[in-house]
């Protein structure tokens, strides 16, 4: 046993006591914490740029069998994601078969599948001033169309979601008829609704602002969720953490979204500012932390099925080797979660009752400062992953490889 593993097992061994003094039993956490998969698009898998430009890392996956190959490598490596979330126009399969059969061979599926109207890519109609709320019936129409073709295309490839994030809005006022275009986008997602299969889901976000700063037309959950009503039970909204306006209580509409059922899913990413899509729990552990206390809650008190929600990281930037960013947001979300596991609710519901708030802060605090570090590790190991993916992609020199193989300007599509 190197020292190395030694100190891990020592660490481990100090957390299992300290956490069997309270009740918790390690293994049964390690399994928790093994099974809990998070998702990642294929757009995180190159450098991402701001409205000033874009800085290229190298090596960056060309095609969609080199995004499915980086994927396999995080999958292989962490153990905490086994599966992609492809953008269209970008990720269009030329051969499904051998596509399917690439993920199968590295144990990777297909998650919620992506449109995109929020730029032009050669389609005959502009998107300039929107897509599904455009006042241009052919444009509205052109929208849906491409929505459905990505429902087809994620059809043949065993995806279960349609993931739909709409720019539209405005950026002056008297520019969009506020109602109309809210109407609008009512109709064309009914009309994508209906194309979507029995067993698929449809996952609808919300942003306040970005694109547009005007007025967007679905900025809040209140907004995406009543949209979601009308289209029926298998529509429901998805939380972007980086979508909120400075200090928004995320947990608390985490809470409200599950109290009605309405919860189709998570983005994670971290923000300072806005929907700056930093890397996850690089900013705020603790809300991420608050937000894992609601779902775990939600599930347990069975407000929600936890195997109903879908998790998926959506992240981009332009300083980071980006697998070396999805190393750290895995591991932050794994951190965050593991902590959420070891609240005691029983303890919490009594201090709520009796109107302890001090004890009810304590017992958040004491979970959310345990060192769960050993026991994610733990996970990844039992489950055949590397104990430090980090060290081992370092020592390993991946992206010198990925560089030599694809070249130093190899530009990953997506975004
Ligand atoms: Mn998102």
């Amino acid at each position: 046993m190197s020292n190395h593993d030694h100190l891990h097992q020592k660490s481990l061994d100090l957390l299992a006591e300290q956490l069997a003094s309270k009740g918790k039993n390690i293994s049964e956490l390690i399994l928790q914490v093994s099974q809990f998969q998070i998702a990642v698009p294929s757009w995180a898998l190159g450098a991402g740029g701001t409205r000033f430009g874009r800085f290229s890392i190298g090596g960056e996956p060309r095609n969609l069998e080199e995004k499915l190959d980086d994927i396999g490598l995080l999958a292989r490596l962490t153990k905490k994601t086994n599966a992609v979330s492809l953008h269209i126009p970008w990720d269009i399969p030329q051969d499904v078969a051998a596509i399917r059969q690439k993920a199968a061979d590295l144990d990777v599926s297909f998650d919620a599948m992506n449109s995109n109207t929020f730029q032009d890519y050669g389609q005959s109609l502009s998107y300039k001033m929107g897509s599904l709320s455009n006042a241009d019936s052919a444009i509205r129409n052109q929208a849906v169309e491409h929505n459905l073709q990505v429902i087809e295309i994620g059809e043949k490839l065993g995806s279960k979601g349609l993931t739909v994030w709409l720019a539209d809005g405005s950026n002056f006022p008297g520019q969009a008829h506020i109602r109309k275009a809210l109407q609008w986008t009512g109709e064309s997602l009914q009309a994508i609704y209906s194309g979507m299969p029995e067993d698929w889901k449809l996952l609808l976000e919300y942003k306040p602002y970005e694109p547009n700063f005007y007025h967007t037309v679905i900025p809040d959950w209140g907004t995406s969720s009543f949209l979601c009503r009308q289209l029926g039970e298998r529509a429901k909204v998805l939380v972007d953490l980086g979508h909120h306006l400075p200090n928004t209580n995320i947990e608390q509409i985490v809470a409200t979204l599950m109290h009605q059922d309405m919860l189709a899913g998570f983005h994670f990413n971290d923000s300072k500012y806005g929907d700056d899509d930093l890397s996850t729990g690089s900013i705020k552990p603790y809300q991420l932390f608050l937000i894992f206390c609601e779902l775990i809650g939600g599930a347990q008190d069975g407000a929600q099925a936890w195997e109903s929600i879908s998790w998926m990281i959506d992240a981009s930037h332009n300083t980071k080797d980006p697998i070396e960013d999805l190393i750290q947001a895995l591991e932050a979300i794994a951190q965050a979660y593991a902590k959420a596991l070891l609240v005691d609710r029983e303890k919490l519901s009594q201090c709520q009752l009796q109107g302890d708030v001090v004890g009810a802060q304590e017992l958040l605090q004491e979970a959310f400062l345990t060192d769960v570090r050993a026991l994610v590790k733990e996970s990844r190991i039992q489950s055949g992953g590397e104990s430090d993916p980090l060290t081992y992609y370092r020592k390993e020199k991946i992206r010198e490889k990925l560089i030599a193989q694809r070249g130093k300007d190899s530009h990953a599509s997506g975004l």
